[in-house]
């Protein structure tokens, strides 16, 4: 009988057939990329998303851990992250296996068939300066309300995920300066169990510039403690999820701030100017009702999300 090897993140190589990271993530919940990107196109990202970090916002440092600085609407301020990390060939058509999905339904008596694509979720640059605490063990799919059966024992079923992600870091990750912390396996745990910081699975997701991770949303995992003196643990983070979780008109387009300011609390919270808890549909880390607000802040510090 072969012997089965323990949950692990694997470290593939960039050029690898994508059959090998799709078994990889489909047993483990991620892996390691090595070559993603070369460490000048990381340089370049760092370059242009340097100043949203260190500028003082009032708002930076009010956010937990304090000691962390993030930058909002990466996919904006960052042509490389754009155009490098998150529209890399292998994260998009790694996107599509885990999170396409076709779907049939009748018109009368003839079947039809709907494909639907992943949509980016999330986009954040993340710097976990030294001093800063590390984060509890989490899923990032519990903004979908997403629930999991085990399936330790039956392995990944197409369609079980509803996000699956990609995080470059902006300097070499390591267990000092706050690499994060995956369970390989764990995207296979039902909703009857937490996850524990001792867990004899739990692995650091050290990594070299032009690397990257590949993770399902399901999988548990979390930022850690930066125990440096002085290096910054910038990260940049996206996510993309299942292309049905949005309504079927585009509500804050079809209606946008300018045209609903003065609408009733009520009417703007049913179009999306209100957040789900927990933490879904955010505007740069805030409740999106700051937007119809008389002179809103820009930069007011955020008191309504758990960004742990
Ligand atoms: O900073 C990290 O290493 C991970 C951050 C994270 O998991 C999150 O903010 O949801
Ligand atoms: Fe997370």
């Amino acid at each position: 009988m072969g012997s089965v090897s323990p949950p692990q993140l694997r470290r593939i190589p960039v050029d690898a057939p994508i059959e090998v990271f799709i078994d990889a993530i489909t047993k483990d919940g991620g892996c390691i990329c090595t070559n993603y990107v070369s460490p000048e196109v990381i340089a370049q990202a760092n370059a242009e998303v340097k100043p949203f970090l260190d500028a003082d916002k009032p708002w930076q440092g009010k956010l937990f851990p304090p000691e962390t600085r993030r930058c909002n609407r990466l996919i904006w301020r960052s042509p490389t992250c754009r155009e490098k990390f998150f529209m890399h060939p292998l994260y998009q058509a790694l996107g599509e296996h885990f999170l396409a999905e076709t779907y049939p339904t009748w018109y009368d008596e003839k079947l039809h068939h709907y494909t639907s694509h992943p949509l980016l979720s999330a986009a954040i640059g993340i710097d976990v300066r030294p001093g800063a605490e590390g984060q509890r063990l989490h899923r990032d799919d519990k903004m979908y309300h997403t629930w999991h059966t085990d399936a330790t024992a039956t392995g990944w079923t197409a369609g079980r995920d509803n996000g699956f992600g990609v995080f470059v870091p902006g300097i070499k990750t390591t267990v000092e300066n706050g690499a994060t912390r995956m369970i390989p396996g764990s995207h296979l745990w039902g909703d009857d169990r937490g996850a524990s910081p001792n867990d004899s699975n739990l692995v650091y997701a050290e990594m070299e510039v032009g690397e990257a991770a590949f993770m399902l949303a399901s999988t548990f995992h979390g930022g850690s403690t930066n125990y440096s003196k002085s290096e910054n643990r910038l990260l940049y983070a996206m996510f993309m999820c299942k292309g049905t979780l949005r309504q079927e008109f585009a509500t804050l387009i079809e209606y946008p701030p300018e045209v609903v300011k003065g609408w009733s609390k009520e009417v703007t919270a049913r179009l999306g100017y209100k957040i789900s808890s927990p933490n879904c549909g955010m505007v740069d880390m805030r409740d999106p009702s700051f937007l119809l607000e008389e002179n809103f802040d820009p930069d007011a510090p955020n008191v309504d999300v758990d960004l742990d």
